[in-house]
């Protein structure tokens, strides 16, 4: 999601951008010498004040600019978004005064911590300093959503490019043309626009006492921003020999599938064949590297909707209650699902506010996000969504977002927000983990007769972990380069030498071609030009199996983790609902104990989920030279 743009971006980034009016400033002056506890409360107050009605009014712009993308609505969140970080640097400033002063409660010390370090992209006071940021990351952000690619020479836009990386029926020469389409048409534009955003940030982060972004992004932890840096690499090292792994074989699978002209048998992964535009999940090719014959797992999530009848909108249908109507029913299975567990159902204005799939007439940002615009109640998800397995997913990783934002919308201002970031993008994933062969019975889209008996739990771990394994070094690599960038070891000729040694070093893959002088291939990746910061969806895809080794322990789930779906029992939703309603306002492992009894962030219960898996795939790769 991005920064400016859900509520959840906003917390990040402008919600935390939120800061005090000139008027409140003037009426609550940062004192000149020896100020109290009494003033910093007073401080906070006044500014939860002020970043609550900007958010619900940047928010609104914002919306409106991701669905409807033309100069005019670029202009003016440009605009809001210049007006949000002035304020947020200003309170930034402020509340560093107020850091030692002795006798701070626990709520102002937390909250001015909060708005020293929470600031996706902060800008130097300078004039105007705020507005060329704020200019350059508005048109970055809407460049990539009126990006194009083509396959055969047609244009695509880029839910419909991202859907056909997706799907089987390509020769390896198209898929080579939509890749490398994307990346030249999407990416090489924003190079210069980047560097001067990186610049400006970093001037800003420096007058805010830290070393670069980076070092600013690092810090919003509850914990020192290296100790922070040091748990990432921590976590990779647990969970990388199940990434290399999966590698090894999937190489071999897409060998045979090829052929050595195409796909070597040993070496890095060519990154167009793995049916996705950025090789970060591999689910779409699961019928390329299922196990032959009895383990296979049969049934394909899009596939059973599409036997249920439902289709993906056509662009040309004009009938405005055709348009979005299977789609709106994908949403009312992941409603369903938090329905079951006990939580309300979504409000009416989350089915006529929300965007369900691209619109006809009008440019707009097709990446998905999940908003809460009036920081209560006004749910909404902007997606352009399709019937396919991935976007099924999706469904429910936004929901969990929205479900978040209900459960702690009674708390403060600074406070609506997850116990980290990770937090926020786990929920809604750790959910759709409960999506088993016996759920889709229960919801009537698998005949109970196909459901996969316990011979195939190879297939089904399989098909999970082309997903969940394959994004670890993606998920981990994306701010390891940005951090390079903030932190100036990766010089601006180098970025995509950088980025394309990073692919390789972590992910084991190479573009399919050379990559020209002036490519820009970060720039192809949405989270980089939207300027979202990655790590949460590392974090994310570690503590999703955690949440959910817990919610199927309160389940008094006995069988194996994998085949454990809690829908339907309200035990867990309490438990759930009690870490959610939390939002930011203790340190997260508390937030983790509260759900899961443990405060440390661990890959432990992704190892248990997939140890069968682990097994089955060495003994696959036995004799093969693994690695790149
Ligand atoms: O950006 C997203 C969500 C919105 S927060 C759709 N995700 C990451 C991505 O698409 O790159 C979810 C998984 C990783
Ligand atoms: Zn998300």
């Amino acid at each position: 999601m991005k920064i400016l743009v859900s509520r959840l971006a906003v917390a990040a980034a402008l919600s935390l951008c939120i800061s005090a009016s000139p008027a409140l400033a003037e009426a609550a002056p940062a004192p000149a010498a020896a100020p109290t506890a009494a003033q910093a409360d007073a401080f906070i107050a006044a500014a939860e004040k002020e970043s609550y009605d900007y958010v619900t009014e940047a928010s609104r712009i914002q919306w409106v600019n991701n669905t409807f993308i033309t100069e005019d609505t670029d202009a003016l969140a440009a605009q809001s978004g210049a007006k949000g970080t002035e304020m947020a640097v200003r309170f930034a400033l402020e509340a560093a005064k107020y850091k030692d002063v002795p006798g701070l409660s626990f709520d102002t010390k937390r909250k001015l911590d909060m708005l020293r370090n929470g600031i996706v992209l902060p800008a130097p006071t300078k004039p105007g300093a705020a507005t060329e940021l704020n200019e350059i990351a508005t048109r970055l952000q809407s460049s990539y959503g009126k990006g194009k690619g083509t396959l055969d020479g047609k244009v695509l836009n880029g839910s419909d490019i991202e859907a056909e990386m997706g799907e089987l029926t390509h020769t390896p020469a198209e898929y080579q043309e939509m890749w490398t389409s994307w990346h030249d048409n999407v990416g090489k534009p924003m190079k210069a626009d980047y560097v001067r955003l990186a610049e400006i940030a970093n001037a800003g982060a420096r007058e805010l006492g830290f070393a670069d972004t980076g070092a600013m992004w690092r810090s919003g932890y509850d914990m020192a921003p290296d100790d922070f840096a040091k748990l990432t690499e921590t976590l990779w090292q647990q969970v990388k020999p199940l990434y290399d792994s999966l590698h090894c074989y999937v190489r071999g699978k897409l060998n045979e599938k090829y052929g050595d002209a195409v796909q070597a048998k040993t070496g890095p992964i060519r990154a167009d064949l793995l049916g996705n535009m950025w090789a970060q999940e591999w689910g779409n090719i699961y019928p390329l590297v299922a196990p032959k014959g009895a383990g296979d797992l049969g049934y394909d999530v899009g596939d059973l909707l599409k036997a249920q009848g439902f289709v993906s909108t056509s662009p040309s249908e004009m009938d405005p209650a055709k348009r979005g109507f299977w789609e709106k029913k994908m949403f009312k299975y992941g409603e369903g699902f938090f329905s079951s567990i006990g939580f309300a159902p979504l409000p009416d204005t989350f089915w006529t506010r929300t965007q369900f799939i691209a619109p006809r007439d009008r440019e707009v940002i097709c990446h998905a996000s999940a908003w809460d615009v009036d920081q209560k109640d006004d749910l909404r998800i902007k997606m352009c969504t399709k019937v396919n397995s991935d976007d099924f997913t999706t469904i429910h990783h936004e929901l969990g977002h929205n479900y978040y934002q209900r459960a702690y919308n009674k708390l403060s201002p600074l406070y609506l927000n997850g116990a980290n970031d990770g937090f926020h993008e786990a929920i809604g994933d750790s959910i759709a983990l409960s999506i088993t062969p016996q759920y889709l019975v229960d919801i009537k889209l698998l005949d109970p007769a196909k459901v996969p008996s316990a011979d195939k739990d190879i297939g089904l771990l399989l098909r999970q972990a082309m997903d969940k394994v394959a994004f670890l070094p993606f998920g981990l690599l994306i701010d390891r380069w940005r951090w390079g960038v903030f932190d100036g070891s990766i010089k601006p000729a180098d970025y995509n030498k950088a980025w394309t040694d990073m692919r390789l070093k972590y992910q084991g893959i190479v573009p399919p071609v050379a990559r020209p002088d002036d490519a820009f291939d970060p720039g192809a990746k949405f989270h980089i030009p939207g300027n979202t910061p990655y790590t949460r969806y590392f974090l994310a895809r570690i503590l999703q199996f955690q949440f959910y080794e817990a919610a199927c322990k309160i389940a008094g789930w006995k069988g194996p983790l994998h085949r454990c779906s809690y829908y339907g029992n309200k035990a867990v939703g309490e438990k759930l609902n009690a870490m959610l309603a939390m939002g930011a306002s203790k340190p997260w492992p508390d937030a983790l104990q509260v759900y899961t009894g443990s405060r440390e962030i661990s890959g432990k219960a992704m190892l248990t989920y997939f140890a069968p898996l682990k097994k089955w795939l060495d003994q696959q790769n036995k004799g093969k030279s693994c690695g790149w």
